[in-house]
């Protein structure tokens, strides 16, 4: 690619790299529009990095915090190939490199969730979707443990390099890394986005994050689903996704203001009953279970091209997707009043029965057909006040 103006060289441990720019996957990265990167999944070999408004120089040394992210995700995807892995998944016999699509569908809708949507600043969405492929010895995210301080970063901010570089490290240490993926992010709760990545017959799950945005340190994702079968690659995996809490912010609501849990907390998963507390934003007493927020569709990518061809709209999960609008779940919303306010004072002539008030506020409209509000005031006959 000699002459592309968007070549960027990088030197990582002594060792030159030259990286080009194909149409990428760019890093959204919240409020740090100058460190942006692009990398996209290359054809047949590790991962591609490509530069986007990154103010490299002509070579850029693996020093500082932008260098030195390039090199982590170098090296955790060229660790892999360098050398054998150490851990590994023997039980699968298939051939050594699969290529799939990954498309991430949002159904985070107004309809489905409708307690305290997001509608303004921000509104809901997804951040960028940020994933590996691995072996069994790397963990990016675990039901009932302790989130890492890199995956604490991107739930709660959408920040990816601590994560980016704790992955850089298990590829280089005990090469259980086989590749970087990333999605771009989606700007509305129900939009899709799409990547491509590798995997490797020791190296056969995927696992990805994106937070729920805005959230206090909720995602969404999937954690060391394999993709081999035996002897042979999936075709197509389908997953829904449901909330998780990383266990690192304690706040109830989609908007609540920044409070760290001390001590951290445990990965959870957000149900419709837990937290049991009616202020969260997913609490809904009447649902056996949340409706799927979002969904995650893995598609085997059969031939292998030597050119870049660019994303095609998948049929199937097209065909799929006008399926789910169709049968978007309507999730009622009971209507949810204030206590009383105190009664007010007895009005009316002495030597006469008076009449006095109390009110009281709704504090969520019910939606989809969920139990409406009760009367907002009630009377009460009284003996008047201040009768001598
Ligand atoms: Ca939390």
């Amino acid at each position: 690619m000699a002459g592309d103006p968007s070549a960027v060289d990088v030197t990582c441990n002594k060792t030159s790299f030259s990286y080009s720019s194909l149409l990428g996957v760019q890093w959204g990265l919240r409020g740090a529009p100058h460190s942006s990167l692009r990398l996209a999944g290359g054809v047949g070999g590790p991962m591609q990095l490509h530069r986007s408004h990154v103010p490299l120089g002509p070579a850029a040394e693996g020093s500082g915090l932008l260098g030195r992210a390039v090199c982590a995700l170098l090296l955790a995807t060229l660790g892999s190939v360098a050398g054998l892995p150490l851990g590994g998944e023997p039980s699968c016999t298939a051939q050594h490199l699969a290529r799939y699509s990954i498309t991430f569908t949002g159904k985070w809708s107004q309809t489905a969730f409708p307690k305290q949507y997001p509608l303004f600043r921000p509104p809901a969405q997804w951040s960028t979707l940020l994933g590996a492929t691995h072996s069994s010895d790397y963990s990016m995210w675990k039901k009932n443990e302790y989130v890492s301080n890199g995956l604490r970063d991107f739930a709660e901010r959408g920040e990816a390099w601590a994560l980016m570089e704790e992955i850089e490290a298990a590829g280089e240490k005990i090469q259980s890394v086989h590749g970087v993926f990333s999605a771009p992010a989606i700007p509305t709760g129900t939009g899709q986005t799409s990547a491509e990545l590798e995997v490797h017959a020791r190296h056969s799950l995927v696992s990805f994050v994106v937070r729920i945005v805005p959230s206090p340190d909720w995602f969404v994702g999937v954690d060391s689903l394999d993709l081999c079968e035996g002897d042979h690659w999936k075709d197509q995996v389908s997953v829904d996704l449901f909330p998780y809490d990383a266990g690192t912010d304690s706040g109830f609501t989609f908007s609540s203001p920044n409070f760290a849990t001390i001590p951290q907390d445990t990965v959870t998963e957000i149900t419709s009953s837990f937290p049991s507390h009616p202020a969260n934003s997913f609490y809904y007493p009447r649902l056996k279970s949340l409706p799927p927020m979002a969904r995650v569709s893995l598609v085997r990518l059969r031939h292998s091209t030597r050119a870049f061809v660019p994303p095609t709209p998948d049929l199937v999960s097209r065909g799929n997707e006008i399926l789910n609008i169709l049968s978007a779940p309507e999730t009622p919303l009971d209507c949810e009043v204030s206590l009383w306010s105190p009664w007010g004072l007895c009005g009316g002539h002495c030597g006469t029965l008076g009449s006095k008030s109390r009110t009281r506020y709704i504090r969520v409209q019910p939606a989809n057909d969920g139990i409406p509000c009760p009367e907002l005031e009630e009377k009460a006959d009284c003996i008047p006040d201040n009768c001598v």
